[in-house]
């Protein structure tokens, strides 16, 4: 048998594969005007992707910092380059010359990086003319990265932070991290986990911390980081963590000025409290408000900010628990100060393949929230499922929250401009590892891309940013780039088909949430266990959420709690999310429930068929060792797919008694 060849495109390099994409610097000349960090890096990016290729036509490329002159040479009106904002940019052509320009530094960088980007998904420059500026202002990685380098939730090998060794080795990776995430805008993180270690704050950490700030600085990125409610007690022995003590409000008062003495551009604190367990105000009866005003008059001399997650469910057991943060939020709205921004998952549970918008968004007017999303594939197959989640993103972000009637899409409540905020942010849970492709996945690394892309700007489409990241990664040969579409935009949607269609939610086997476990009924929390998400018995299948429920519905906006009353008008996708229905219940496609969840377990498994057989077809315009990587990985998915069919029907059908329906074969 002849030996494997592995020595080809190991992934490192992401979506910036410029040396092995044919293009050229669309100009003769490059001219980057300054002498700062950023104006280097801008120099080595168009050094790295045209190397010695020659561009096309006579002029320069110049990038440099808006100027009175630069305007009038480049014909640019004064109300185009007064909509400039801090992290925005112009570019535009003017004969044979082509100009990058900015307010700031970071601006050059992106706009350098943008043009980068349309030199090498192949645009026409010859009309050249873009004025952009982000739509959110805080694009965070959210890094669930332990100390020791254990990710929780992460899929692709230990942790790229490498605390033992920083501050002094400064790992390459750490800068070409931050490239990647400066070419798709991403401009702060938080290199530690929400369940945080208070170590983190000691000023042994502290000095590892500003290593790293140091290196990701010039690429316009801010460090943040989680901290743990608790540590006055844990580092410095106080006897209490009571946010109304004045020892501790001193304790953290010391502790910022000691960050952003380091850390001069320091960007705040991410904090996970009273949730799964963590410390928080609500120990000493404080509010969610108390605590977070408290870290907030700490950090605000030196404009930091705190996110402060609405991920709890801990308080009332017996309360389902979608209805939970809601219900803990909604009351404190106008309590929090204005550095402070409440983290919402995009649903009401927990990251699952589909879950409705959650009902936070639109219900505070006085809080600006940020929208946090999971890149890292928890409840979608790990790192060995293909689940391109820009279609993911798109949706939760376009969801219409009617909470001002219609139009008032999630989008603009994390934009800030339904209810007029200033402070906006976004955040997505990382899936970066020290495996050489940083994913795990091949695919994985579109899902890094479509977060900053659309964080960056939240109208481009889903397809947009596949088309995109296939042209950057992949290949450029036109069939070939439409068959990886065609994979990559119902790939999510097969997930959800094969492991909880319909709106089944939280079928994942226990703890590890790989594989399915519908039947798991003995965990330590009621609502840990699946059984408590599908309600499955011998009448039907679905968790009632209306008001003869759990009443979840009447958080939504009454258009909204009209349609989700009615199965008949609740989405089909949301079906048992928030209806419990009988096995034979009619669908408006005459079939009954039992069938149709049946057919749709199936359905799932012939989409990864498809997807097997749509990347057999573009072998020859893949790099090998890609190629066979997701091979690989499509194989196993392909098995996994059957046992999740398998399991979940054989399982259902045990408690429905009723047959497969005919024309699918039989669960094996
Ligand atoms: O869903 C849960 C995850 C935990 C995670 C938690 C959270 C970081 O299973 O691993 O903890 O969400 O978001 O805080």
């Amino acid at each position: 048998m002849a030996v494997p060849d592995f020595s080809g495109e190991d992934g490192y390099r992401l979506w910036q594969r410029y040396d092995v994409i044919d293009a050229a610097l669309p100009t003769a000349t490059l001219k980057v005007v300054g002498r700062t960090e950023t104006h280097n890096i801008i120099r080595d990016e168009f050094r790295r992707a045209f190397a010695n290729r020659v561009g096309q036509s006579s002029g320069t490329l110049l990038v440099q910092k808006i100027t009175p002159e630069l305007q009038a040479r480049f014909n640019l009106q004064a109300d185009i380059t007064a909509q400039l904002g801090d992290e925005g940019f112009i570019l535009k052509r003017h004969g044979n010359d082509i100009l990058i320009t900015a307010k700031t530094d970071i601006g050059l960088l992106y706009g350098s990086y943008h043009l980068l980007r349309l030199v090498f998904i192949q645009q026409p420059l010859d009309s050249l003319s873009v004025l952009q500026n982000p739509k959110i202002q805080r694009r965070l990685l959210n890094h669930w990265d332990d100390l020791d380098r254990h990710t929780e939730r992460g899929y692709a090998g230990e942790s790229i932070f490498d605390w033992h060794r920083l501050p002094l080795d400064k790992d390459q990776r750490y800068y070409d991290y931050a490239r990647a995430n400066a070419s798709i805008g991403i401009n702060g993180m938080v290199p530690i986990n929400v369940n945080a270690n208070a170590l983190m704050l000691t000023p042994m950490y502290l000095q590892k911390v500003k290593a790293l700030a140091d290196i990701v600085r010039p690429y316009g990125i801010k460090m943040y980081l989680s901290i743990k409610f608790s540590s006055p007690q844990q580092l410095d022995g106080l006897d209490t963590s009571d946010p109304l003590d004045p020892q501790v409000q001193k304790w953290w008062k010391h502790k910022a000025a000691e960050i952003y003495q380091l850390i001069p551009d320091f960007g705040g604190f991410l904090v996970k409290a009273n949730s799964e367990g963590q410390p928080g105000p609500g120990d000493y009866g404080r509010t969610h408000a108390e605590g977070a005003n408290m870290l907030a008059t700490a950090l605000k001399p030196y404009g930091g900010v705190v996110f402060w997650r609405a991920f709890v469910y801990a308080n009332d057991p017996a309360k389902e628990r979608s209805l939970q943060a809601y219900d803990e939020f909604v009351p404190l709205d106008g309590k929090f100060m204005d550095n402070v921004i409440v983290q919402v998952k995009n649903g009401p549970i927990d990251f699952q393949p589909r879950e409705p918008f959650s009902p936070l968004f639109g219900a505070t007017p006085e809080t600006p929230l940020a929208m946090e999303l999971q890149i890292t594939q928890e409840y979608l197959g790990f790192s060995t499922h293909l689940a391109y989640l820009g279609t993911l993103f798109e949706e939760a972000m376009d969801a219409d929250t009617h909470v001002k009637g219609p139009g008032s899409a999630v989008a603009k409540v994390v934009d800030g401009s339904l209810y007029n905020h200033k402070l906006t942010g976004i955040a997505g849970v990382a899936n970066t590892g020290m495996q050489r492709n940083w994913t795990g996945h091949i695919f994985a690394q579109s899902n890094w891309y479509a977060f900053g892309r659309l964080a960056w700007d939240h109208t481009l489409s889903a397809k947009q940013i596949a088309n995109e990241w296939i042209k950057q990664t992949l290949t450029v040969q036109p069939e070939a780039v439409r068959q990886v579409e065609a994979i990559m935009m119902p790939s999510r949607e097969y997930v959800v088909e094969y492991m909880t269609p319909l709106g089944l939610h939280h079928l994942m086997d226990s703890g590890h949430h790989y594989g399915p476990g519908p039947w798991v009924d003995n965990l330590g929390r009621a609502d840990w266990n699946p059984v408590y998400y599908h309600r499955a018995d011998k009448q039907g299948i679905g968790l009632d959420r209306t008001a003869s429920g759990t009443d979840a519905v009447s958080q939504y906006a009454p258009y909204w709690q009209q349609k989700f009353a009615n199965p008949e008008t609740t989405p089909k996708e949301l079906l048992l999310w928030f209806h419990h229905l009988p096995w034979d219940y009619q669908l408006a496609n005459g079939e009954t429930l039992w069938n149709e969840l049946v057919s749709y377990y199936y359905r799932g498994v012939d989409g990864v068929s498809d997807m097997q057989q749509r990347w057999q077809q573009v072998k020859p315009y893949i790099d090998a060792n890609q190629f066979r990587q997701v091979e690989m990985a499509l194989s196993i998915q392909q098995q996994e797919a059957q046992w999740w069919r398998d399991a979940s029907v054989l399982y259902f059908q045990t408690i429905s008694e009723r047959p497969i329906p005919t024309g699918l074969p039989k669960p094996a």
